[in-house]
Parts: structure tokens; C-alpha cells; sequence
């Protein structure tokens, strides 16, 4: 009989070791994130069937129309990580503030939890991926105390661990702790994620780029002529490339990771930092982009290095395969 693939549960425990002093909250907390992430995933799966589709009605702090299967996924979310006293605090990109866990059981937890419960959420309505985007870091403010912003405004390089669901034709968990990353697939029939993809690496080239081209004219002219590059007819270097973007972060980088690829959302006229958050989007992107051996960078830096000023912060964001990046930084460059 063919050996049974290693279960996500399995795979914490055994790599606990990774953190030689680490207490096994880190892995609590991941295992809350994929009890939590199975939950979405049952509530996706029948969203077509039962009135949770379609609008709130309501706005988001970001003044964009939040779904309710948003809502839906920020509160499983929020009840997952809290229930185990685990994490002091909890920022999300569906909420203006920053939550304090402060009740007796979180008294000793040093961990903060930054999360996009439902990205790219627009496109439940039409049946297309979306995802979960999820970034950990150790609280700097003493334990014991209140939560406070400081410990949610670190740069991305302090991330203890980050990692993505993807809500696709299979649901998937792509996560890194800076060991590498590893991609599990869930087996429904059983409900368990199973090791499908491990020690992922992003390829250094690709042929797929990803970008909104409708906003193609408020591009500064660096990311024009990037786009033009991809376009352009060149069989040497495989060009043109193709495009491919669906709208959904987290697939779009998935994708891009498995075949190489790259994926950007610039500044443009219309939006002077893009549309991405730094804090719930783009860090947890970068490290795993990074941890794969691709690049994340807002143009001018590392994301991993900006120094977050607020929880919505929007940057632009060029992510994937590391010749791919390069070379739109060239362009940007001129
Ligand atoms: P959201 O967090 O409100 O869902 O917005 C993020 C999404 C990304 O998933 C996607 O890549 C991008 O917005 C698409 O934006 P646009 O429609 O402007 O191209
Ligand atoms: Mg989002």
C-alpha cells in the first residue's frame, strides 16, 4: 500500500523542533488557523446555496462594500484563535482597530495574529477562488499587558510565521515559519490537509504576468514599459508572456508560485500607494515569496523592511519570481 501522506497536524508537531525553545503555542496557533480555515471553507462551499451570498450592504473601513461571507469568515476566524487563549491580540483588514484578547487565559501569550480573512471576496458572487491570508508575529510590548499598536505596526521581516489558504477548486494551506514552505491540500471526505506540496520553491523565471492592464494608462511610466516588455514579441526569452490575472490575490500568487510568474498592483494616478496593505497583504506574501526564493518589493525596497506607519497602510506591490522582479525593477529604474 502507498504511504499515507503526512497530515498538517502531524506536520506541526514534527517540526515544533524547528524552535528549539518554542513552548508549542506557535503550533496551537496554527492548528487554530486550520480548524478555523476548514469552518470558511464550509461556508464557501454552499455559499451559492443559501442567502449568505451576495452584499451586506454595509461598508468596510476601507469604504469598499463588504460581502457577508466576509464577515462570516472574520468572526470564525476570531472565535478560532481566541478560544485557546493563545494570542493576545488580533488586527483585521475588516476592522479598523486592533483587538485585545485580555481576558485570564491570554495573560502569558506573546503572539499577535494579522489577518485578510477573505480576500479578493468580490469574486464569491461569481464563483471564483478567494483566499485567506494570515501573518504572525511575537508581541513586543510587555506579556501580561494590554496588546498595543506597536506590536502590529513591525516590519514584515519580524514575522514568526505566515501563510495563505486558497478557497479553489481544492482548499489549500501554504504556510512558512522561515523553514521553507510547504503546501497541504485538504481531503474533504475526511476533512484533513494532507502534505501535497512541500519544501516549495517560486521558479526563478516564468512566463505569466499578472496586473489589472485596464489600469494600464494611470501606470507611472516604468510599469508601462514593463508591460510593454511582457508583451512584446521575443522568442529567445519566451515573450510574449501571458497574462493572467483573476482578481484574487491569493490565487494569483498561488499560481505564480507553483509555475513562476509575477504579480503587481503599481501606484497609479488614481491610487498613489496602489491598493494592497502592507500589514495584512503584502507582508505575508513577501516572506513566503522570499522563503521560496522569489522577491517582494514596493518598487524602491524590500517590503519585509518597510517600517508600517498604520494597519491599512496601502503600498504597491511587485511579487514572484526573483529574474521576473528584477526585471520590472530595471524598467522601473529608467
Ligand atoms: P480585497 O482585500 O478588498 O478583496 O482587495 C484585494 C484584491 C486582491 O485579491 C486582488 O488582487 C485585487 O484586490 C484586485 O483589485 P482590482 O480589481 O483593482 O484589480
Ligand atoms: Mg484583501
Amino acid at each position: 500500500m502507498q504511504e499515507r501522506p503526512q497530515t498538517l497536524g502531524e506536520f506541526i508537531i514534527d517540526h515544533q523542533r524547528d524552535f528549539p525553545y518554542a513552548s508549542g503555542e506557535l503550533s496551537q496557533l496554527l492548528s487554530s488557523i486550520r480548524l478555523a480555515s476548514k469552518i470558511v471553507t464550509r461556508e464557501i462551499r454552499k455559499a451559492g446555496l443559501t442567502d449568505i451570498l451576495g452584499s451586506n450592504e454595509v461598508e468596510n473601513v476601507q469604504g469598499e462594500t463588504q460581502m457577508k461571507l466576509d464577515d462570516i469568515a472574520n468572526e470564525i476566524f476570531i472565535k478560532a484563535l481566541k478560544a485557546r487563549g493563545i494570542i493576545c491580540g488580533l488586527a483585521s483588514e475588516e476592522m479598523e482597530d486592533f483587538i485585545i484578547f485580555d481576558e485570564e487565559k491570554h495573560k502569558d501569550s506573546k503572539y499577535c495574529v494579522m489577518i485578510d480573512p477573505l480576500d479578493g471576496s468580490s469574486n464569491i458572487d461569481v464563483n471564483v477562488s478567494v483566499g485567506t491570508i494570515f501573518s504572525i508575529y511575537r508581541r513586543i510590548s510587555p506579556q501580561g499587558e494590554a496588546v498595543r499598536l506597536e506590536d502590529f505596526l513591525q516590519p514584515g521581516r519580524n514575522q514568526v510565521a505566515a501563510g495563505y489558504v486558497v478557497y479553489g477548486s481544492s482548499t489549500m494551506l501554504v504556510y512558512t515559519t522561515g523553514h521553507g514552505v510547504n503546501g497541504f491540500t485538504l481531503e474533504p471526505s475526511i476533512g484533513t490537509f494532507q502534505l501535497s506540496h512541500p519544501n516549495l520553491r517560486m521558479p526563478e523565471d516564468g512566463k505569466i504576468y499578472s496586473v489589472n492592464t485596464g489600469n494600464y494608462l494611470k501606470f507611472p511610466d516604468g510599469v508601462k514599459a514593463y508591460i510593454d516588455y511582457c508583451q512584446d514579441v521575443d522568442a529567445a526569452t519566451g515573450r510574449p508572456y501571458t497574462g493572467r490575472y483573476i482578481g484574487s490575490l491569493v490565487s494569483d500568487f498561488h499560481r505564480n508560485l507553483l509555475k513562476g510568474g509575477i504579480y503587481f498592483y503599481p501606484q497609479g494616478t488614481n491610487a498613489p500607494n496602489g491598493k494592497l496593505r502592507l500589514t495584512y497583504e503584502c507582508n505575508p506574501l513577501a516572506f513566503l515569496a522570499e522563503q521560496s526564493g522569489g522577491i517582494a518589493t514596493d518598487g524602491k525596497q524590500r517590503i519585509m523592511d518597510i517600517e508600517p506607519q498604520e494597519l491599512h497602510q496601502r503600498v504597491p506591490f511587485f511579487v514572484g519570481s526573483k529574474n521576473m522582479v528584477e526585471k520590472a525593477m530595471e524598467f522601473l529604474g529608467e
